[in-house]
């Protein structure tokens, strides 16, 4: 490798901001746009090195998913469509805090680290979303590629699942398919048709939908999809990207899950499904006025459940025996978890925050569901059961064959809102289902999600996939002591708090089984972490 270009351009246009650590987490890097430039650049050069020790095309997104406009961020896509591994989450933070004089030397201390063929080849493939900055942070990532040799295919403006689609498909030579976002939107819309067929008589399913683009890049894929789905949906767009909404801005899958609200932007029609999805679009939401004007959530653990029970179904009437298990994390409504673990009877398993370790989990079973209650999830297929399934359909098997076009339907390479959304289309029809049906599977327990400002969240540590405390060491005691109380012993209440892995607060979940008790808790539990983890700023009350 060569790098008098890495060093003049980090010299003279890619200089680091003084003073500013910067930390991979578990979305990548995050953070306001402006302090990205360099970071972007740098991680150019880091994807060529991971691409350069795999031997396969490493993607790259720069998205800040579900933040303010002003946000932006870089994820680093592994060539299965994972997220970059673990261990290389260090050394992308060391290249982005390394001194300007030191970038070279962290870069050839990585290579030889990891014991790399510099000769090796490299190829970036390279997306990004419609914020204001994603441009310059494009540039800026595709000067870091290129300074180091490697090569750059450009996505252009995608959704998140479709760069992870690209990347699976440019290394297994196209098997999953065509490595292309044409090839990406053809690939789904032709799965779904199959599925929906023409017409039906259904008299509780409409085919019509209202889709809350959140202002963001899922708008504009849908506005590309929409005409090839229209035999089968009849999909009003609202929050678009077009007009002069602000992306995320009081609209998006991440603000009618927290706010548990109606999305902006979007007519209030009742009965209607609404389809949120979040400035990525891997994130999916749907929700619904009833006659009376009131609000109903159908969050990841609804849209996760409608589809574990409808594959369990499939594979009953195929009589084709696999193990089919759900993934949640602790942040599921234990409504649903019950509902899964009793009327469904499906293994559920629940994993830490993050998709990586949902995803993980997910490849115990034959076929994994995995959802995180805010809307990110997919199904995961084992090459054996997908190999059982295409036997039994090309033996004639016609449910089997239908199961072949639902494997097609699912983006199985990371969450994606738009694939989820027409699988919850097609499970709703073929179950002839309204959306106050499908509500009615199970009721929500009520719930709260509040943040608490602590000086330094790491102070605290958890165990039991985030749901229990173990640092510092007198906050569970008194969480459960609250929990003994007579107040919400008998409330079906749950409570936890964690450090967030993407913002600097801790965060604190708790549900019972009613509105009142549910806040009354969070706040207490709040208060408990304030005084018991260093809390700064106001007292929660
Ligand atoms: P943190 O900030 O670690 O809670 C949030 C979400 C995760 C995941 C990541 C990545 C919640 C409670 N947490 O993580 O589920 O989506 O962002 O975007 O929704
Ligand atoms: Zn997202």
């Amino acid at each position: 490798m060569d790098f008098q270009s890495l060093e003049k351009l980090t010299a003279e246009k890619y200089k680091k901001h003084a003073s500013r650590t910067f930390n991979y987490g578990t979305a990548g890097f995050r953070t306001k746009a402006d302090d990205l430039e360099t970071v972007l650049f740098r991680m150019g050069v880091l994807a060529v090195v991971r691409s350069k020790a795999m031997k396969a095309h490493i993607g790259m997104m720069i998205t800040a998913s579900h933040n303010p406009a002003c946000d932006n961020g870089v994820k680093i896509v592994d060539p299965r469509g994972e997220m970059m591994a673990v261990a290389w989450e260090e050394h992308a933070t060391v290249l982005a805090n390394a001194e300007d004089l030191q970038l070279v030397a962290s870069v050839q201390q990585l290579l030889q680290q990891e014991n790399i063929n510099q000769q090796q080849p490299a190829i970036v493939v390279v997306g990004r979303d419609t914020r204001p900055s994603s441009d310059v942070l494009h540039a800026a990532a595709v000067a870091g590629v290129r300074a180091v040799g490697g090569q750059v295919v450009e996505c252009g403006v995608v959704t998140t699942p479709i760069l992870h689609y690209r990347v699976v498909c440019a290394n297994d030579g196209g098997s999953y398919g065509t490595p292309t976002n044409e090839g990406y939107s053809k690939k789904l819309a032709d799965a779904f048709l199959k599925l929906q067929g023409t017409g039906g008589s259904q008299s509780r399913y409409s085919s019509e939908l209202q889709f809350d683009g959140a202002n963001g890049v899922g708008g504009c894929q849908m506005s590309i999809m929409a005409p090839s789905l229209a035999a089968a949906l009849t999909i009003t767009q609202y929050n678009d990207g077009k007009g002069d909404g602000v992306l995320n801005y009081k609209c998006g899958a991440d603000h009618v899950k927290t706010t548990q609200s109606w999305p902006g932007g979007v007519p209030a029609t009742a009965g209607t499904r609404c389809v949120s999805v979040d400035g990525d679009a891997d994130r999916v939401i749907y929700s619904f006025l009833d006659s009376n004007g009131a609000f109903h959530l159908l969050d990841g653990d609804r849209i996760a459940t409608l589809i574990a029970g409808y594959l369990k179904q499939l594979l009953t009437r195929a009589q084709v025996s696999l193990k089919l298990g759900l993934i949640q994390t602790a942040y599921a409504n234990g409504a649903s978890t019950q509902y899964i673990n009793g009327t469904l009877g499906v293994p559920v398993g629940c994993a830490k925050t993050g998709v990586k370790f949902l995803h993980h989990m997910a490849l115990d079973y034959d076929i994994g569901v995995y959802f995180e209650a805010n809307g990110h999830g997919t199904v995961l297929f084992s090459d054996a059961a997908k190999k059982s399934i295409r036997e039994a359909a090309a033996a004639g098997n016609s449910v089997a064959e239908r199961l072949c076009s639902v494997i097609d339907v699912i983006n199985e390479t990371v969450g994606d809102a738009i694939s989820d959304m027409l699988l919850v289309e097609v499970i709703l029809k073929e179950q002839d289902w309204s959306v106050e049906d499908w509500n009615k599977q199970y009721t929500d327990l009520p719930n709260r999600l509040v943040k608490v400002l602590v000086a330094d969240r790491s102070v605290i540590s958890t165990t039991n996939a985030e749901r229990s405390c173990v640092t510092p060491a007198a906050l569970q005691p008194a969480i459960d002591n609250l929990l003994r109380s007579t107040e919400f012993a008998t409330a079906n209440a749950r409570a936890f708090c964690r450090p967030s892995g993407t913002e600097d607060v801790v965060r604190v979940y708790a549900e019972a089984s009613t509105r009142e008790l549910a806040d009354s808790l969070s706040t207490k539990v709040s208060q408990l972490v304030f005084d018991h983890a260093g809390g700064v700023g106001a007292r929660p009350k």
